[in-house]
């Protein structure tokens, strides 16, 4: 049997896309690829190869080597880490894309998932129920490379007739590993402090409105546009996509109804300005007519089961 691979998996979203898909395709046929030297615990239950993206001849052999027939490419510098370094984020964000788009020219690989963000919108862009289609003037070097990958993408799509399918995720919500290092990560954070300290200082003003998801919606959402036929999808880019959308002040209310002594502050930090020029709420429906797609959570679900299964020793980690 073909191979698939996940590169960037001990990630937030590779850990569970791993874990669904050995699920699905079986353990040994589901390879686990990350820089980090050692394989976390959680991903023990299949195979663990150390991958560099950025060593093209390594990850080539190995695709090549083992039949890899399938890459979801996870591996990036998020939002507020790649504005910290953006030489290297712009590098590592669209050398490996390269990587593999070129083995699927080359029919070495049939499919390819490389997921896009909010974050190819800017300023100009509308906020409001943002459209498939609209400005996208992104102001960030995350949202540059997430722009930029979204054209080489259709364009490889259209001119080598490449599968490659993707979707502009909003901030992912989840509790089995931590957040990367995005402008998004205080929806997540702020669970843990709820526990710890009963109280949360977000980096975000309580009015920030952001389009999110929670997990469990955003992994269902990505296998569903994969194994959607071709003739199905009429963007070759990347889809929009919608959970929820919400402000921190609305997140500790919710919070508050399960811990009603719970407390938040506000001290934004230069994640503001990022989170003011990226939407408050997307249109999907190109998603929702093409392939099908239906979220599952809203706020008031996601907070329960987040605060059902936040583990504060991950923080130790
Ligand atoms: P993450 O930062 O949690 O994980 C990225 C993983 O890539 C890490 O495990 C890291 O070790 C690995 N990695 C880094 N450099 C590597 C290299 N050179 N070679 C191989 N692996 C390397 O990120 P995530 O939140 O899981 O995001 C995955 C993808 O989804 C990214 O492309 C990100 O832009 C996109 N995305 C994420 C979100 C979100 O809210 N999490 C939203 C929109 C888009
Ligand atoms: C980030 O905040 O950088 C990510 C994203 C929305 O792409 N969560």
């Amino acid at each position: 049997m073909s191979k698939t691979i996940i590169i960037g998996a001990c990630g937030q979203i590779g850990t569970e896309l791993v874990l669904e898909l050995r699920r699905k395709y079986g353990n040994e046929n589901v390879v686990a690829a990350d820089v980090r030297t050692d394989c976390p615990e959680i991903l023990s239950n299949g195979p663990y190869v150390k991958m560099d993206i950025l060593d093209r001849e390594s990850v080539r052999n190995y695709i090549i080597e083992n039949n890899v027939k399938t890459v979801y490419l996870l591996a990036a510098l998020l939002s507020a880490t790649a504005e910290k370094n953006p030489d290297f984020a712009w590098r590592l964000n669209m050398e490996g894309l390269f990587t593999i788009l070129d083995l699927a020219k080359e029919k070495y690989i049939d499919k390819i998932f490389w997921p896009s963000s909010i974050a190819v919108f800017g300023p100009s862009t509308p906020r409001i129920n943002t459209p498939q289609c609209t400005v996208t003037e992104p102001t960030t070097i995350y949202g540059i490379s997430k722009l930029a990958g979204e054209r080489w993408c259709e364009y490889y799509n259209k001119n080598f007739g490449v599968d490659v399918r993707s979707i502009r995720y909003p901030g992912l919500i989840s509790y089995t590993s931590l957040p990367g290092g995005g402008t998004t990560d205080y929806a997540v954070d702020i669970f843990y402090q709820a526990k710890v300290k009963g109280e949360y200082v977000s980096f975000l003003d309580k009015d920030s409105a952001l389009p999110m998801m929670f997990m469990e919606d955003a992994i269902r959402g990505t296998i569903e546009l994969m194994d959607a036929p071709s003739s199905s999808l009429k963007v070759h880019a990347a889809y929009n996509l919608s959970g929820c959308s919400f402000t921190p002040a609305q997140i500790a209310e919710e919070i508050k109804k399960h811990i009603p002594s719970f407390r938040i502050s506000y001290a934004p930090d230069f994640r503001q300005a990022i989170a003011d020029s990226w939407p408050g709420s997307i249109d999907d429906s190109a998603a929702r007519g093409d392939w099908g797609w239906k979220e599952k959570f809203g706020l008031s679900e996601m907070v329960k089961v987040m605060l059902d299964n936040v583990n504060v020793e991950l923080l130790k980690n």
